[in-house]
C-alpha cells in the first residue's frame, strides 16, 4: 500500500508505535474517553538494521498524514462532509480529544475552571521543554561526568514536578485524572530505564508526593491498557528495556536522540 493513501472510517484511526512514550500519552486519552477506534502500528525503524527510516523512506501514506513522519497521529473522516482530517503531535492530540469528545458524552479530561486548564497547560509545557529531552540526554550521553550533571538537572525537574503535583492528589491535578496525567506518565512508566542504565532513581525518594502520583497513575486500566508488547508471550517491560538499548549506547538515530542529545 505504499503509493496509495490510507483508507480513513469515520472511527479515529490512531496511528501508534508500541514503544512510543508520546504516542502512549494518545492511546491513555482514548481510552480515557472510551471512544471506539482503530490501532495501527506504525513500522518506523528498519527491522534488519534496528535504524529509523529517514523521512524520506517512510511509507507515503504514512506523510500524507504526517509530514513529519512521527507517531502519534488521529486520522478520520468526517462524517457529514466525508473530508478526511489528520492531527499529530501528541500534546495537539489529546487537545483534539478534549474537543472532539467534550463530557457530558465523555469523561472531561481538562478542569473546569479556566485558570485550572491554564495550569494544566503551563505543567504540560514545561515538562515537554524541561524533562522529557532530558531523559534521552541521559541515555544519550556517554562521558559519565555529563551524565552526572544530567542526573542533576533531572532530580531538578523532579523537584519542580513535587512542588507543583496537587497536595492532595491521588491525581497530578487533584481528583480527577488528567490531560495532565495523559502527558507526563509515560516517562514514569520508563523510570526503571534509568534505574537500569544510569542508575536513577525515578522518582527520587525525597519526593514523596511525586512517588505517591505515580504508583496511583501506575494502577489506571487506561495506562495499563497501553502495556502492550509487540508480539504475544513477551514481557512489555523487556522489549521496552531492550529498545532502550540503542539510546543508551549512543547509536539511536531517531529524531528524538537527534533533537535532545
Ligand atoms: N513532538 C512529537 C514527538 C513524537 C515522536 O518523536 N515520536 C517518535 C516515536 S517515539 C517518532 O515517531 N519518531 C520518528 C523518527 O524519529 O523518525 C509529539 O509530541 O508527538
Amino acid at each position: 500500500m505504499d503509493g496509495e493513501l490510507l483508507e480513513l472510517n469515520t472511527d479515529l484511526t490512531f496511528l501508534s508505535s508500541w514503544f512510543c512514550p508520546f504516542a502512549q500519552r494518545t492511546w491513555i486519552a482514548l481510552l480515557e474517553k472510551g471512544l471506539p477506534f482503530d490501532y495501527k502500528e506504525v513500522s518506523l525503524r528498519n527491522p534488519a538494521t534496528g535504524l529509523w527510516f529517514p523521512l524520506t523512506e517512510k511509507p507515503k501514506w504514512f506523510t500524507a498524514l504526517n509530514p513529519l513522519g512521527k507517531v502519534p497521529v488521529l486520522a478520520y473522516k468526517d462524517e457529514k462532509t466525508q473530508q478526511p482530517h489528520a492531527v499529530y503531535e501528541s500534546l495537539i492530540c489529546n487537545e483534539f480529544l478534549e474537543d472532539y469528545a467534550p463530557s457530558p458524552g465523555c469523561p472531561p479530561l481538562l478542569p473546569p475552571h479556566a485558570a485550572l486548564r491554564a495550569k494544566a497547560r503551563i505543567v504540560m509545557d514545561h515538562f515537554n521543554t524541561h524533562f522529557v529531552p532530558l531523559f534521552y540526554r541521559i541515555l544519550i550521553r556517554q562521558d559519565a561526568a555529563q551524565q552526572a550533571e544530567v542526573a542533576q538537572q533531572v532530580e531538578a525537574e523532579c523537584d519542580w514536578l513535587e512542588a507543583n503535583v496537587d497536595q492532595a492528589g491521588p491525581f497530578f491535578m487533584g481528583t480527577e485524572f488528567s490531560l495532565v496525567d495523559c502527558a507526563l506518565i509515560p516517562w514514569f512508566v520508563r523510570g526503571y530505564i534509568l534505574q537500569h542504565f544510569r542508575k536513577l532513581e525515578m522518582p527520587p525518594r525525597r519526593c514523596t508526593k511525586l512517588q505517591r502520583w505515580v504508583k496511583t497513575a501506575l494502577e489506571r486500566p487506561s495506562v495499563k491498557g497501553t502495556f502492550k508488547a509487540p508480539e504475544e508471550g513477551t514481557s512489555y517491560e523487556d522489549k521496552l528495556l531492550e529498545h532502550y538499548v540503542r539510546y543508551a549506547d549512543g547509536s539511536a538515530n531517531s529524531t528524538s536522540a537527534a533533537a535532545f542529545k
